[in-house]
């Protein structure tokens, strides 16, 4: 067990753990106690329950079963395992992205109070590049063939990926040669649910290479369309500040949280909650306002469109209930912990489920349809309002902590603002690496996992990481974790950053973490990398360019179809707790060693967030050295002998 003491790093969080035990309200950590000891079997990956024959599990030891029923290794049910988790993941973010494209294809019509285009020039950029006619069309028409083109990407059922397109040749030379170019997004998905069943696919490594075709399909497919299309129709991210952490819920309003991914929800409940209408309803209840805030990937959606406050990350989602001030909290999908459905009983707090996929006993569900989502969003707000009456005072404790932010940077327009208006290039970001102002870029992104410390991980990667000239950004939880500890404010460079990272965020005023946007904007980073290759000096495939990933905190099996697609695009990336594959050392090695071979990258699993951000450091450092990068321009506090010599 990892070390579960202190529960957080974060005071707000640690007030409101405080504040539920004298409640005697249990929360994630409690719940995981009583877990203890965690199923082994599990955690090494090795118990199969995919026939009922079993469930199997394999001895570590060599001393008992080393065989399921149908004869499954360790080595199989490790694999197969992977792939039906990963297979989830991908699954929960391409469907995430469906849901947009029907959204869009709703705008097209020009008939939805809800749902405009607000990203025209987004719009006709994705037509010119599927072959969509545009010139002297109405953004309507273009959108609606844009809508169809890209549903049928789900569904397509020959060829390849549109997006294919986008990819470097040599990244896309090394997934055909392993037969793992993405066909279509539910194509994958389904192919490789096949695999898994009973007396299908047996091989290890056939099973991991579906894995990464699936992934693939998410992150270069459903993700990327996710992120494209709410570009279109929500409009593109702009650097906006704001503030996050449980502070900014508010005692005199109403306080509505929205908490889950699809911006197709909280974008419109944005708008319901500025109705002059409603404004005057929360008044004469008494309440100063209606505050608006978020929890999760949703958070992070309106968040870097209109400044919505971030009220907390993913184990933070019961302590804002705990608040006590929290009138309403709107769930859709994804990281949704049923565990808040109780928690009605003893706060004043509403829960409302929304999604057609996802109820919870115990919410109240109010199913939201694209085609009366303002009629939904209102009504939403309304209840929020309603409820501010029912507050009971003496459960009101709301922490006071809440830290300032940037967010909202784009793949277009991280490097207009390097760029300058005028000129929008990723040529002096480049040109940073290159003369070695800045070591190279770091995404870290993920989680919270209640097995531990919640917060630390994020933040002692993320500040080992700038402290040494290392430009990060990051989407999630993991955006959330920093944007509360300072990180994600322009001033963080001149408390954290290396000497080169600072005269460069100095210059051109952003901070040395960027904030991305939510999981499925993890294909931001995919398409940054691919700017940065085609602004040329940094090596002709994504593999080549000094830069590495983190999920220092994962939980979700999202995440770990973001690190498969992310390492199968030649980004070496470390995560903490290892995958769950523990249990066969041909997984394992494939993983973490072949792979190299396979796409220039790897995963590496490692429990310290020093060392880890130290393995990525020296992962980027051999980039640099492989593309004959001079040392970098200053020194920095971590520089293992030898790694800054050009000759190795
Ligand atoms: O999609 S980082 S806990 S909220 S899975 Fe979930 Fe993980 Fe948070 Fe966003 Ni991503």
């Amino acid at each position: 067990m990892a070390d579960n003491n202190p529960r957080s790093v974060d005071p707000a969080t640690l007030e409101m753990i405080d504040r539920a035990s004298e409640a005697a309200v249990a929360t994630a950590w409690d719940r995981l106690e009583s877990q203890e000891p965690q199923c082994g079997f599990g955690r090494l990956g090795i118990c199969c329950r995919n026939c009922t024959m079993g469930p199997c599990r394999i001895d570590p030891f060599g001393e008992g079963a080393d065989r399921g029923v149908c004869g499954a290794t360790a080595d199989t049910i490790v694999a197969r395992n992977l792939l039906r988790a990963l297979l989830s993941g991908a699954a929960a973010h391409s469907d995430h992205g469906r849901d947009i494209v029907h959204a869009l294809a709703l705008a097209a019509k020009g008939k939805s109070e809800a749902y405009r285009i607000k990203g025209p020039e987004k719009l006709r950029g994705l037509a010119r590049e599927y072959g969509i006619a545009e010139k002297d069309r109405s953004d309507e028409e273009v959108a609606s063939d844009l809508a169809q083109f890209l549903l049928a990407e789900f569904g397509k059922q020959e060829g390849v990926l549109a997006n294919l397109a986008r990819v470097p040749e040599q990244q896309q030379k090394n997934w055909a040669a392993l037969g793992v170019t993405p066909r279509g997004v539910d194509r994958d998905i389904v192919t490789g649910m096949h695999m898994t069943h009973i007396g299908v696919d047996n091989d290890p490594e056939h099973l991991i290479l579906g894995s990464v075709r699936a992934a693939l399909a998410d992150g270069w497919g459903g993700s990327m369309i996710a992120t494209d299309v709410s570009d279109v129709l929500f409009g593109e991210p702009q650097p906006t500040r704001s503030l996050a952490n449980l502070g900014v819920l508010k005692e005199d309003e109403v306080n509505l949280v929205v908490h889950g991914h699809e911006p197709t929800l909280s974008e419109v409940i944005v708008a319901a909650a500025s109705d002059p209408e409603l404004l005057a309803l929360a008044e004469s209840k008494g309440a100063k306002g209606i505050n608006l805030a978020g929890i999760c990937c949703t958070a992070n959606e309106i968040l870097m469109r209109h400044g919505i406050p971030l009220a907390g990350n993913f184990l933070q989602q019961e302590l804002a209930i705990i608040t006590g001030v929290v009138d309403a909290m709107v769930v859709d999908v994804q990281c949704i912990m049923p565990a808040i459905a109780r928690l009605q009983e003893c706060f004043h707090t509403k829960i409302f489920s929304t999604s057609s996929k996802a109820q919870f006993p115990g919410m109240t569900h109010i199913e939201f349809h694209e085609d009366e989502a303002m009629e939904t969003a209102k009504k939403l707000v309304r209840l929020a309002i309603e409820n501010f009456a029912n507050r009971s005072p003496e459960k009101v404790c709301v922490p006071k902590q809440k830290e300032g932010l940037v967010a909202g940077f784009t793949t277009e327009d991280i490097f207009t603002f390097l760029g300058g208006r005028y000129r929008p290039s990723y040529r002096p970001l480049n040109a940073g690496i290159q003369t070695g102002r800045v070591r190279g870029l770091a995404g870290v992104v993920g989680c919270n996992n209640a097995r531990f410390t919640h917060d630390r991980y994020h933040l002692e990667m993320g500040k080992e990481l700038i402290r040494n000239e290392v430009l990060v950004v990051q989407t999630g939880c993991s955006a959330i974790a920093c944007a509360k500890a300072g990180l994600l404010a322009p001033e963080a460079a001149e408390k954290y950053a290396g000497k080169g990272l600072q005269e460069i965020c100095r210059a051109v005023g952003i901070p040395p973490v960027l904030h991305v946007g939510s999981c499925v904007d993890n294909s931001r980073i995919l398409t940054a990398i691919v700017e940065v290759v085609k602004e040329g000096g940094l090596g002709d495939s994504m593999d080549k360019v000094p830069v590495a990933g983190a999920a220092p905190e994962w939980m979700s099996e999202k995440a770990i179809s973001i690190g498969m697609y992310v390492v199968a695009s030649g980004i070496f990336t470390v995560v903490n707790p290892p995958l769950p594959v523990q249990g066969s050392r041909q997984v394992e090695e494939l993983l973490t060693k072949t792979f190299e071979q396979h796409f220039g990258a790897a995963w590496a699993f490692e429990e310290d967030p020093i060392k880890g951000a130290h393995l990525m450091s020296d992962h980027i450092d051999r980039k640099r050295r492989e593309l004959g990068l001079p040392p970098l321009m200053y020194e920095v506090p971590y520089a293992p002998k030898g790694n800054d010599d050009p000759d190795g």
